[in-house]
């Protein structure tokens, strides 16, 4: 009997030999440059490393695979533009094993299983098309023609398009992205989720609403020029290591930075910039002026004292809020301060669980500041109240003035590499109503105005069997989503499974009843097409869009291009119903930027203005105090307290990712930084917490959620005592996600409330 799709889903339970010292105070440094080499050396090939290491995020070369931190406009460092956790991603892709048709006779779906998301991820590239069949243990070879047939065969056999989900991964680039929402619309759904859904929805939601645009205001310069950075919720030491040289940059300036986190991160505490032989000899700069240890979620109670207490000495003694600015470009005032005086600052500072001489710092710094930067991640773009937190930052700036100026304004820091271009391209289930009547002029097809499935309402349709067919671009599905088990069972209720993908992961062994693998090219290789070389382009977390241009040679010479694939499938399944030539695309990817520039605006002289080798900014209303908004101003929100309460002995957990993983990808066993090594089935506690428990250090337990009368439990897991406010823990994400309840995510926006669980821990 071969194991169920909930069994396969599930990471193998086994320890590994866990080690904890003390978390480190220090980021990167000599550590960092030990763990990029110590990566590089085994997995890759020297002269492949060296390579890639010089033309990285370099003027003409490849735009890193890993973050969507941009690179400075002018001068970029002559060692390349690179940081460790960058090295580990193009490690991960350019790996010197690849895996065909031999690998997958050898060991069977069951077994690849019941392996770590580490050891899957070490097997090598994906060199070749594969073919689960119906019953089938094991993956068979498959030609490229022959798979596109069984796509396009599936899709024309659905009683509605609006049967089959097409989900996208952040990595995916412009060009790609757009061919293949362009097909999916031609094809007749919008059901376009994307792991935006998953990360930062939220933010666009709360920014568009606010101040007419979904993405961020500020500029790589303005950080430079500001007096005031607050990190909210994010963790660049890890997640985005070349943000610590720009806060570095804006520290030598004069400015401050203030970190609001449950946890210490290292690189919000202290930065050695690897690229600096001095800095490396005589210790890095000291990053947050002030840390704020805050309570998981407590950040709009939080940023609710701070307003009450600005409102009070505006009123003592005015001078406190840009009243000019308040006057002119915004809408809702009033409204908002009637609100906010119905709340008790000792209650709101209270629930934040911040002390009130930290309070007082961050108080005094901002008062005194009118150029204020606030970036945030996931810590606050994953909650029930996500777009409340974003909104309430917003407020903060309106009040200030501090947008659509220098130095000042919004900076919600992206994940993927692309994560953002690709939705100004398309990748939207809810596209609005002036792109789609633009594809329809230009095309001469009507694309479907109904919203389509976001990923938490394409997990319910396929669970309730409404949706049949699950094609993925780029992204590792099972593993990413929220309520692991539940969503397994959806995955094996489709007719068919399709993911492309440059790496082999746990999406492709919780399949439909048939399955296909599509074998890519990734950033780093060389793109051949019939009019020669082709680079492709990529916008950053900036809203700044520049080309990328692989560097070595394919893993294989039977992988193709995903802009290929799309055009691939999109023919096979459109065949002669489509007004679209679509194989003209592949040949020639300059084609696909004309008709972006056709399509989506911003994008005026895209091929010309892409040989700029900084690129080009895309245009942003918030940064010129042009607000696109329904009332044509920013507008104030109004934001509630988060209400949910945690019960008996329960704890708020959110899950993290750890220094040594992209996402799903896990590059290693270590957290360097949290002083963990050699495993990841940990939770990180108080410890008064385990005290009242009477957990010992290391003791093993297992983890349950309650939500709405469901229990979820997730099994084995060691315990370790962490500098962490009271009743508050953290997992690594995606071992963990099995406890997140599909149905526990954002108003608004939908985002998975992965950072808010509540949770029992029981002694094994
Ligand atoms: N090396 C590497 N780089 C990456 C990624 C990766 O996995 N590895 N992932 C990429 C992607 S897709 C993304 S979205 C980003 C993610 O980047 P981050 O958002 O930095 O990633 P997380 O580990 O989810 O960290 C969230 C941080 O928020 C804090 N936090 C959690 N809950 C709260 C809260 O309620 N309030 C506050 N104030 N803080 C809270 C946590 O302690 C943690 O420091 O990174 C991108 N870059
Ligand atoms: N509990 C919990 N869940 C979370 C999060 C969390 O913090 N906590 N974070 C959420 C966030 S922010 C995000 S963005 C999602 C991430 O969700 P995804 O984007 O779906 O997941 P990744 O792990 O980034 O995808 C990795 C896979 O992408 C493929 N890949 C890599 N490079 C390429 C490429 O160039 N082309 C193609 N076609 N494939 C490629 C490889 O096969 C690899 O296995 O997860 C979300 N899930
Ligand atoms: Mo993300």
């Amino acid at each position: 009997m071969s194991s169920s799709a909930e069994e396969k889903s599930i990471t193998p339970e086994n320890f590994e030999d866990l080690k904890t010292t003390k978390p480190a105070v220090d980021s990167v440094g000599f550590g960092g440059i030990f763990a990029t080499l110590q990566q590089t050396s085994k997995y890759m090939k020297f002269t492949d490393a060296f390579v890639l290491t010089r033309k990285m995020n370099q003027k003409g070369g490849f735009d890193c695979p890993g973050c969507a931190w941009p690179d400075p406009d002018d001068e970029r460092s002559s060692l390349g533009e690179f940081c460790e956790n960058g090295i580990k991603a193009i490690a991960e892709e350019a790996q010197n094993k690849t895996i065909s048709a031999v690998f997958f006779s050898k060991y069977s779906v069951d077994e690849l299983a019941s392996w770590t998301d580490f050891e899957i991820g070490k097997s090598g590239r994906l060199a070749q098309p594969m073919f689960l069949a119906e019953g089938a243990t094991h993956y068979s070879a498959i030609s490229w023609d022959d798979a596109f047939e069984k796509v396009g065969a599936h899709l024309n056999a659905l009683d509605s398009p609006d049967e089959a989900v097409f989900y996208t991964s952040g990595r995916t680039t412009n060009e790609a992205a757009f061919l293949y929402q362009l097909f999916v619309r031609e094809y007749g759904t919008s059901n376009l989720p994307d792991c935006s859904n998953m990360c930062h929805e939220a933010s666009g939601s709360a920014l568009s609403e606010t101040l007419g645009i979904g993405k961020g205001s500020v500029t790589l310069d303005d950080l430079y020029k500001t007096e005031l950075v607050l990190v909210v919720g994010q963790n660049p030491g890890t997640n985005h290591p070349r943000m610590l040289s720009a806060l570095e940059k804006c520290k030598y300036n004069g400015g401050k930075v203030i970190a609001i986190n449950p946890l210490p991160e290292a690189g919000l505490i202290k930065f050695t910039d690897p690229q600096n032989p001095l800095k490396l000899l005589f210790g890095g700069t000291q990053i947050a002026d002030v840390f704020v240890p805050i309570t998981i979620n407590g950040d709009v109670a939080f940023f609710k004292a701070i307003l009450l207490k600005l409102l009070a000495e505006e009123e003592q003694k005015g001078g406190v809020f840009d009243k000019d600015f308040i006057n002119e470009f915004t809408h809702g005032y009033e409204a908002f301060i009637a609100d906010l005086k119905t709340y008790n600052f000792d209650a709101c500072l209270k629930a934040s669980g911040v002390s009130m001489a930290i309070f007082e710092q961050v108080y005094e710094l901002i008062l005194n500041k009118d150029k204020i930067i606030i970036c945030w991640a996931m810590g606050l773009t994953q909650h029930e109240n996500a777009v409340d937190n974003i909104r309430e930052v917003v407020n903060l700036l309106l009040l200030k003035g501090s947008i659509g100026k220098e130095g000042s304004g919004t900076c919600p820091v992206r994940g993927h590499s692309n994560v953002q271009g690709d939705r100004t391209v398309g990748i939207w289930e809810a596209a609005p109503q002036a792109f789609l009547d633009k594809i329809e002029t230009k095309y001469g097809f009507k694309p479907k105005t109904a919203h389509g499935f976001s990923v938490i309402d394409s997990i319910k349709a396929m669970y309730e069997k409404k949706a049949k067919v699950f094609f993925g671009l780029g992204g590792n599905f099972i593993s990413a989503v929220p309520d692991t088990v539940y969503s397994a069972k959806a995955l094996s209720n489709c007719n068919l499974t399709v993911h492309v993908s440059t790496k082999l992961n746990r999406s492709h062994l919780v399949t439909g009843k048939e399955a296909l693998i599509f074998p890519c090219l990734g950033r780093t290789e060389k793109d051949y097409q019939k009019s020669g070389l082709q680079k492709q382009s990529v916008e950053n977390s900036m809203g700044v869009v520049s080309s990328t241009k692989g560097v070595l040679e394919p893993c294989s010479k039977d992988i193709l291009s995903e802009v290929a694939v799309v055009c691939g499938v999109a023919h096979a399944t459109l065949k002669t119903r489509s007004k679209i030539n679509w194989l003209d695309y592949k040949d020639d990817y300059n084609l696909v930027r004309d008709d972006i520039e056709e399509v989506v605006s911003g994008f005026e002289n895209y091929n010309k203005r892409l040989e700029n080798p900084s690129g080009f900014y895309l245009p942003n209303g918030a940064r010129f105090r042009k607000f696109k908004t329904k009332t044509g101003k920013a507008n104030f929100s109004i934001n509630k307290m988060p209400k949910w309460k945690l019960k008996n002995d329960e704890l708020v957990m959110m899950t993290i990712r750890s220094h040594d993983q992209f996402n799903t990808t896990i590059y290693g066993l270590d957290d360097r930084y949290r002083g963990v090594f050699n495993e990841r089935r940990v939770v990180f506690m108080n410890r008064e917490d385990m005290k009242a428990r009477g957990l010992a250090e290391h003791q093993v337990v297992h983890l349950k959620s309650e939500f709405n009368g469901v229990t979820r439990k997730v099994r084995s897991f060691k315990v370790i005592s962490y500098d962490i406010p009271k009743n508050c823990c953290a997992t690594y994400f995606p071992e963990t996600n099995a406890l997140v309840p599909l149905d526990h995510f954002a108003h608004t926006a939908k985002t998975p409330a992965s950072k808010s669980i509540a949770v029992t821990i029981e002694p094994v």
